[in-house]
């Protein structure tokens, strides 16, 4: 049986809040129709319409070791893909339903292909699997506010058995966790209403999934919707608390912290367009220098940014999207550093950026140029070793200038008088300090 145990909490979070950065995928027969992820509810599509997609679908393009190098290159240390949507079709070969991948004309058990292509390119492997769907004759139909069907009185489930419903999620939970080796994250998706925690017997399924994959790091949706923060920041972890909190779409306003004041684990969840499942009129892109500041932000509060993509019918990742996947890979490249295995920093948040830390080492990450001198507020005089560019190493002098013996207690580092920064989206000052 399951209990919380801070040491051992500790330790299977190590690589993930090192890791900072991640990609989400999703994608499944609603990248056909192409209008996101929740087409088959928006529209209230019956399941028998929904089929066509399910008889059409046929990924010729599939490969993921692509989408792996693409994570890879754009400084992602972990990948999340959707074995299963709330439309209920799986990725995978799954033995407890036909509506599966390996029943369509691809034939192919896409999860398998993918964990591999991801464990070969040296990321960590995520699994996305909702606890809700649309397509189990058990689970509720009419009257339920997320299900196609909700309007329609004719899909009036009401003699349906749930346990039965709940016993096939389980099922299908323990052959993910059985079939493809070592999972490092499962990322559930989500409560509602009256379903949460013991509603979808939470405790039996992480008692297995534990049990199957100890170091597996979980979300905390067995219990939240993307919003809530759960029992772990409650300081009362149940057995299915989740290791991090998701907030969907936003960044927190001050990192999370538990009801005792820690910081702790979390990971915001973010899309580069409007939509997480493949959109064919969706152009509404953040633009790179953007999406690297946000990231920086997340970092700078204690927290993972997990950046969506969806790719297309095909299996290729839309070009706007690895486009902006470059960009931010170039930038990471040269100030990654600032990033992996970095946190939130004493120094308060300059005006002009952020602050993330590690160690011994400060990140002052300038957004904007400061117009002369900057300011470094906050860092301590005589702990100052050094101050560098982090892309390239160069050495930044401290500004001695008369002009700051108004400005006694502050260091000041001396960007030249150059209006344009090194990096425009983000220059990475790196200042370093001697040991406390
Ligand atoms: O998988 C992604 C979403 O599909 C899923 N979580 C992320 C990771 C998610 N499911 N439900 N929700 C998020 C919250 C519900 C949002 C909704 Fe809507 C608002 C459903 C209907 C209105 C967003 C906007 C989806 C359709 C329109």
């Amino acid at each position: 049986m399951y209990t919380f145990n801070r040491e051992e909490y500790n330790k299977r979070m190590e690589w993930y809040l090192d890791a900072r950065f991640g990609m989400f995928i999703h994608w499944g027969l609603y990248s056909i129709p192409a209008r996101g992820e929740w087409v088959r509810s928006e529209e209230e599509i019956p399941k028998e319409d929904y089929m066509k997609y399910f008889e059409e679908f046929d990924p010729v393009d599939y490969d993921p070791r692509a989408w792996a190098r693409a994570a890879k290159e754009a400084g992602m240390k972990y990948v999340v893909l959707t074995a299963k949507h709330h439309d209920g079709f799986c990725l995978y070969d799954s033995q407890y339903t036909d509506f599966k991948s390996t029943n369509t004309k691809c034939g192919r058990d896409l999860i398998k292909e993918y964990v591999e292509a991801v464990r070969a390119e040296g990321l960590k492997v995520g699994i996305y699997f909702t606890i809700i769907d649309w397509y189990h004759d058990d689970y509720p139909h009419y009257g339920d506010r997320q299900h196609p069907m909700r309007n329609n009185p004719a899909y009036k489930n009401d003699g349906r058995n749930f346990d039965n419903y709940l016993t096939y999620m389980h099922n299908q939970i323990r052959e993910i966790c059985t079939n493809y080796g070592k999972i490092d994250i499962l990322w559930f998706d989500f409560s509602y209403d009256d379903l949460r925690g013991e509603a979808w017997r939470a405790t039996e399924l992480m008692d297995m999934v534990r049990s199957l994959q100890p170091e597996v790091i979980i979300d905390n949706r067995l219990e939240c919707s993307g919003e809530g923060y759960g029992s772990l920041a409650a300081c009362k972890p149940t057995p299915y608390h989740g290791d991090f909190v998701s907030p969907e779409q936003m960044i927190p306003p001050n990192g999370i912290q538990d009801v005792e004041g820690n910081d702790i684990a979390w990971e915001a969840c973010v899309t580069m367009n409007n939509h997480w499942g493949y959109c064919a009129t969706d152009h509404f892109y953040k633009p790179a220098p953007m999406l690297i500041k946000k990231l920086v932000e997340c970092v700078s509060k204690g927290g993972n940014l997990i950046l969506n993509v969806g790719p297309d019918v095909k299996g290729n990742i839309p070009e706007e999207s690895m486009k902006i996947l470059q960009e931010i890979g170039k930038w990471m490249k040269k100030n990654g550093e600032s990033i992996y295995g970095c946190g939130k920093s004493q120094i308060a948040k300059p005006d002009y950026g952020r602050v993330t830390a590690k160690g011994n080492h400060v990140y002052f990450h300038l957004f904007e140029n400061t117009i002369g001198p900057v300011p470094l507020l906050g860092v301590p005089k005589d702990r100052l070793k050094g101050i560098r560019y982090l892309a390239t190493g160069a050495e930044v002098p401290v500004s001695t200038s008369w002009v700051h013996s108004d400005y006694p207690d502050i260091v000041f580092a001396d960007l030249g008088l150059d209006p344009v920064l090194p990096d425009q989206t983000d220059t990475v000052l790196d200042v370093i300090l001697t040991e406390e």
